[in-house]
């Protein structure tokens, strides 16, 4: 996907396709090809029994009843920002099925929880093109080598700081946050916290990632629940940063711990620095209390 991404201006891979996902959002030519490219990865891996995938309505079985995981994926990320070299992601979660090895995929496989995760992780496709993944045992990221095609071990044992200074929220919608976000926000904005917002998920949560800071995406007017999707994003960038030393929230519940109800639920979505999303979780409480 890296080679695709980078010529993205030059062949005719750019803007739309002229569909939209399950979502009802416009899907990318991009968007299109990294589905079809990751399915094909992991079919032809041989160790996933089915996936779920942003682009796609429903479960997609690979009919490999020996395959022991399930992958719940969105193969690109912050797509709008393609046409505009903005940086661009994809986020994966995977989870070892519940039935049995060499028996069909049943429903207990697929709707499980972040807590159930073995392994997440994401890529980013930036300055350079980088994979940040957990097995549960710490987060280290890898940077690509161009030359040479593979990852490098290049951030070893990944630490969020505790507390940081920078928030990114979509500002825009501030009329239409929850009275907690907007107290946070004013909050921000007296201690002149750094606002800085990409656009793409993964960017702005590696950032925080590394710097020290909080992602929001609340629920908005547009988006009762939230806009991104807790089964391919959501849970695996909540178990990255847990995993960092930091926190993921929807404001009253870990992340993780949310039981999924549908393939591509949407929740609220707080995360990064601990101390920064623990303050959020008490306005929240605060609010619930009020009313
Ligand atoms: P696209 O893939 O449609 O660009 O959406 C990206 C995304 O899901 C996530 O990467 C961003 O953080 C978020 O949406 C941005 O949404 P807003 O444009 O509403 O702020």
């Amino acid at each position: 996907m890296n080679r695709e991404i980078n010529r993205a201006g030059l062949n005719d891979i750019s803007g739309a396709y002229g569909a939209q996902n399950i979502q009802g959002e416009e899907q990318q030519k991009l968007d299109v090809i990294a589905n079809i490219r990751f399915i094909r990865a992991l079919k032809n891996g041989g160790e996933v029994c089915a996936i779920i995938s942003e682009e796609e309505d429903g479960v997609i079985d690979l009919a490999n009843n020996k395959g022991k995981y399930v992958v719940a994926i969105d193969p690109l990320d912050g797509s709008s920002n393609i046409d505009v070299n903005v940086s661009i992601g994809t986020i994966f979660s995977i989870y070892r099925r519940k039935s049995e090895i060499g028996t069909p995929v049943e429903d207990q496989d697929i709707l499980q929880k972040g807590s159930d995760q073995v392994a997440a992780g994401y890529l980013l496709y930036g300055s350079s093109s980088m994979l940040v993944f957990t097995t549960g045992n710490g987060a280290s990221g890898f940077t690509y080598e161009i030359t040479l095609g593979e990852f490098y071990l290049s951030h070893q044992n990944i630490r969020i700081p505790k507390m940081g200074n920078i928030y990114s929220i979509n500002e825009g919608s501030y009329h239409s946050f929850p009275g907690y976000i907007k107290k946070y926000i004013e909050l921000c904005r007296k201690k002149e916290y750094c606002a800085r917002y990409i656009g793409s998920l993964v960017a702005d949560f590696h950032r925080n990632m590394l710097r020290g800071g909080i992602y929001l995406y609340p629920s908005t007017k547009k988006s009762p629940k939230g806009k991104l999707r807790l089964m391919y994003e959501c849970n695996a960038l909540a178990f990255v940063v847990e995993q960092a030393g930091g926190r993921a929230s929807d404001g009253q519940r870990r992340i993780m711990e949310i039981q999924p109800e549908s393939l591509h639920q949407r929740v609220p979505l707080i995360l990064g620095s601990e101390d920064m999303v623990r303050q959020v979780e008490a306005l929240c409480k605060e609010d619930l209390i009020k009313y």
